[in-house]
């Protein structure tokens, strides 16, 4: 008889999650950046599976609409035909991948209600007064576990079936895969422990206490047991259970009553341009752009020298220790002191860009910027005249001695443009946040409490921007990406950070940062390469030291940092920028590679 996992099969790879074709936070980053090397192994076997948003997903899906006779394209037939609503085309990604999504909403109630009874009867999960999130995320994975289980049924003699289950979002129906025997291997990754983010953020001295935790009392305590249970089970329940990091395994132990089986580090899809000195280019240009929100923002209450400005931010959800934004801000008043006793000419600007309730960009921010801009068309028109003038000049007989430029200007242009300057110029501070907040919050505390609200003798200068940065935005005018590239360095120093793809994303774009040992890039980043603070990686340590010294350890970074010349900077930017590979999804598929083949070798009979 023909073994059902017989190593001549195909096989075929199903990516399940929450946010494939829909864009919460990093998971998305992880699966759309994989695609391209994904597809690179797996071609046509290698398929996305994610819930159906339609706003979401328009501008990111291309349905098939032929008739489909693969192995897929039965299933999804036979899923419509039980009454479901299910998506089927292509991700419009690079890579280009096939992918399924299932429509929530064509569950009814009485089907969620059904499958909550079975949850309980099969694996005690409780799911009494849940949100409406938690409810959505059971109906996707009722939805995942009946295609699996159709799948399977009619192609397992076939083909080898591996899914890989990102999160518990994605997972609620694991453990029945698993129950039912259904003949598929699993491998389960967690991004982050759902007790470790609700703990790390309000038990104070987290990894002290770590091993001494009570999951389950904790999870009621924080009334996610749901979410916390289904986690556990789909760790315990799947073939191969993975998570990002050392970091996180650690706390996969405790929480999840597993250890983890393989850590898999999270990549990019990572281009080089072939002109090494392409992406500081792009750093200059960008940076001009930033220097321009400085002038708009700043001057008009006093300036500074832009040759002698250096550009930090620090960017991600706000999770405000979580996250290191108190940390940061600790760091930069101390810097701010530092730099003050030391009588140093240089300015920091801080950029701290994170997602907030927000009312409206502050008016005075918006007001003061155009009144820049219209300083800037009136030098253009002044600079217009005097160059057409002057040619005029030069041509006849004045053309030897050079004539006084003023003389070319009118009268009208000198007015406009004293009184641009005039009506511009306030003695008020400049904010330190560029948004009307719904309420104050951590951030603002703590920057009011640390003085640290751009007084004109202040060497560092705080830019709150509670919002993403998109090129929508009119303060910037630029996407993330460029902003990144226009900086001078980003800092993100976390305390709870199972990867941290923010730090990363600066390497990629050749620009140093600070990220932490708490965090899973910084851990695999010590463990991988002994010169990384040469190269523009500086590591705080979280682990042993307290907040204080943390703080200190941060400040003199930025201190070192601030005093180094400007060929220092470049050439630490070129050394940064060298590491990118590393982290390319070519190099750190193998990892995944890994726990797809030793899925299928644990399902084998
Ligand atoms: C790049 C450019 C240089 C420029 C420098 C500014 O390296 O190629 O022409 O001088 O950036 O560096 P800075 O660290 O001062 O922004
Ligand atoms: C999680 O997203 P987060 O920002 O909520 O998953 C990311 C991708 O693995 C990871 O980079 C991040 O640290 C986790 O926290």
């Amino acid at each position: 008889m023909e073994s059902i996992f017989s190593t001549s099969k195909r096989k075929l790879l199903l990516e399940v999650a929450w946010e494939v074709c829909n864009q919460v936070g990093g998971i998305y980053t992880v699966i759309r950046s994989k695609v391209p090397a994904m597809v690179e192994k797996w071609d046509d076997n290698y398929v996305a599976i994610g819930p159906y948003f339609p706003q979401r997903a328009a501008s990111e899906f291309e349905p098939i609409t032929e008739p489909d006779e693969t192995e897929i394209g039965q299933t999804v037939r036979k899923m419509r035909q039980l009454g479901y609503g299910v998506e089927y085309g292509y991700w419009l990604v690079t890579g280009r991948p096939r992918v399924v999504m299932f429509d929530i909403a064509s569950f009814s109630a009485d089907q969620l209600n059904q499958v909550k009874g079975l949850l309980w009867q099969n694996h005690q999960i409780s799911t009494l007064n849940v949100e409406d999130l938690v409810n959505q995320t059971l109906i996707f994975g009722e939805m995942v576990r009946q295609f699996v289980t159709l799948l399977a049924e009619d192609h397992a003699k076939r083909i080898d079936i591996v899914a890989h289950f990102h999160e518990w979002m994605a997972s609620s129906g694991l453990p029945d895969l698993r129950r039912d025997n259904v003949k598929v291997a699993t491998v389960f990754t967690t991004h982050a422990t759902m007790l470790g983010r609700y703990l790390a953020q309000n038990e104070p001295g987290f990894y002290g206490k770590l091993p001494f935790f009570d999951w389950k009392r904790e999870a009621q305590h924080y009334g996610i047991e749901t979410q916390a249970t289904i986690e556990r089970l789909a760790a315990m329940q799947s073939h191969v259970f993975t998570t990002v990091s050392d970091v996180t395994a650690r706390e996969c132990e405790v929480f999840l009553g597993r250890n983890a089986d393989l850590v898999l580090p999270n990549g990019l899809n990572i281009t080089r341009f072939a002109a090494v000195h392409e992406f500081q280019n792009l750093h200059v240009r960008y940076k001009q752009k930033i220097h321009e929100f400085v002038m708009g923002h700043f001057f008009q209450s006093y300036s500074f020298d832009l040759e002698k400005t250096l550009y930090f931010f620090t960017s991600g959800r706000f999770e405000f220790s979580n996250k290191g934004y108190d940390l940061t801000l600790e760091a930069l008043a101390r810097l701010n002191y530092r730099m003050r006793e030391a009588k140093m000419d240089m300015t920091v600007v801080m950029f701290m860009v994170t997602k907030q309730p927000y009312t409206s960009i502050n008016p005075d921010v918006l007001h003061s910027r155009a009144l820049l801009d219209e300083i800037q068309e009136t030098c253009e028109n002044i600079e217009k005249q005097v160059g057409e003038r002057l040619f005029q000049a030069a041509a006849s007989d004045q053309g030897i001695t050079l004539p006084d430029l003023n003389n070319f200007v009118d009268e009208y242009w000198r007015l406009r443009l004293r009184r641009t300057v005039q009506s511009w110029k306030t003695k008020r501070l400049p904010p330190f946040v560029t948004h009307n907040l719904v309420e104050e919050d951590d951030m603002t505390r703590f920057i009011r409490q640390a003085n640290l609200v751009n007084n004109e003798f202040d060497r560092v200068k705080i830019v709150y921007h509670p919002d993403f940065i998109a090129s929508t935005n009119p303060l910037f005018g630029l996407d993330y990406s460029q902003f990144v590239r226009g900086c001078h360095l980003g800092v993100f120093p976390s305390y709870y950070e199972p990867w941290g793809y923010t730090p990363l994303e600066c390497v990629v774009r050749g620009i140093p940062t600070v990220t932490s040992d708490q965090s899973g890039f910084g851990d695999f980043i010590m463990q991988i390469m002994r010169d990384y603070e040469s190269r523009g990686i500086y590591v705080i340590n979280r682990r042993t030291q307290n907040f204080n010294e943390a703080a200190d350890q941060l400040a003199s970074v930025l201190f070192r940092f601030v005093k180094m010349a400007q060929r220092d900077r470049i050439a630490q930017r070129n050394r940064v920028e060298s590491i990118a590979e590393v982290f390319d999804w070519s190099n750190l598929r193998s990892y995944y590679d890994t726990a797809h083949d030793l899925a299928l070798k644990r399902k084998k009979p």
